[in-house]
């Protein structure tokens, strides 16, 4: 019997979301991190924790089967490693960035200009696409105290909300990779482990869908429910059932996030009572 070895960050931005989606999967594990690998108590998998640099060669290697991490780091290292899944969580966008007070006029602007960061393959291609010669300066943090200290004319790094670079006088100028955690595998899997990396993607996108939607319960006059149940598309068709007050109808349905508010706004003008709305933990169609 085989056991799918799964490799997630031991402890950063990525581990909190990571554990998470394995618990939403099902697949348990014991409390506390001090080791450096954990059987899980119900199903055939070990989880590896590893600094996330580190995750790209261990799944090329085979010691890990499986991964999870940015996609920026899986881009930068260039490992023989599979992207299975995009997972939605730790999104952020690889960037340029150079001091506020330049007058940026496109990428031409880091021309014969010296660049730190700690992303220097996807700098690189991105330069070399765009016909720009610049010099890299690798370093490994803190990357955006670099013009200030006059290290180099810019940067690129990673940008969530931006404060890190407002707060160090720069602004972003260019979105090289947006990036997101991921999936990763070891193209070369034997068939039982595929069957297993198999179980457990089908359980991730069976969560994945249910981040997206919503239960809805409400009431509804019958002679509303016609116009109800045209705005509310449901997995099929939405549930109706008879209450006990005659007249009255409960109706259920599916309603995704997006269209949620518009979707409670139209309900309320039709006359619908007692809207419940419920989060789905997993969603099989
Ligand atoms: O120890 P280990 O090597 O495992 O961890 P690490 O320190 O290398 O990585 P960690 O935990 O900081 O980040 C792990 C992953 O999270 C990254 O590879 C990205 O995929 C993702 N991620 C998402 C981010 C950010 N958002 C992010 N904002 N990683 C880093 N940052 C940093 C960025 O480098 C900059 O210093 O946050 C700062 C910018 O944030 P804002 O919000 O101020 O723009
Ligand atoms: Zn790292």
């Amino acid at each position: 019997m085989s056991t799918l070895k799964i490799a997630v960050q031991k402890s950063g931005r990525l581990s909190e979301d990571s554990l998470s989606l394995l618990k939403g999967c099902n697949i348990n594990l014991p409390k506390g991190k001090n080791k450096l690998i954990a059987p899980s108590t119900n199903f055939p998998a070990e989880v590896l924790y590893l600094r996330d640099d580190d995750i790209p060669q261990y799944v090329e290697d085979g010691i890990a089967d499986i991964g999870i991490l940015g996609l920026n780091v899986v881009k930068e290292k260039k490992h023989d490693v599979q992207i299975d899944k995009y997972l939605g969580f730790s999104r952020c966008r690889l960037s340029l960035a150079v001091p506020r007070n330049i007058e940026y006029q496109g990428i031409s602007f880091f021309d014969g200009k010296k660049i730190a960061t700690s992303y220097p393959k996807l700098t690189n291609e991105y330069l070399k696409k765009n016909g720009v010669q610049a010099e890299i300066h690798e370093i490994s943090g803190s990357v955006e105290i670099a013009p200030g200290i006059g290290l180099a004319d810019g940067i690129c790094d990673l940008v969530s909300t931006g404060g890190t670079l407002m707060s160090n006088g720069l602004k972003e100028v260019d979105v090289i990779l947006k990036s997101e955690a991921v999936l990763i595998s070891n193209p070369k899997l034997s068939p039982d482990k595929q069957a297993l990396l198999n179980k457990v993607l089908f359980r991730v996108e069976s969560s994945l869908k249910a981040n997206h939607y919503k239960y809805i319960l409400l009431n509804a006059p019958n002679e509303k429910v016609k116009t109800i149940v045209d705005i509310l598309p449901g997995m099929k068709s939405p549930t109706v059932l008879p209450l006990a007050e005659a007249g009255w109808s409960s109706i259920h349905s599916v309603v995704k996030e997006d269209d949620f508010w518009n979707v409670i706004d139209q309900l309320k003008s039709y006359g619908a009572q007692g809207i419940l709305v419920v989060p789905i933990e997993k969603m099989i169609l």
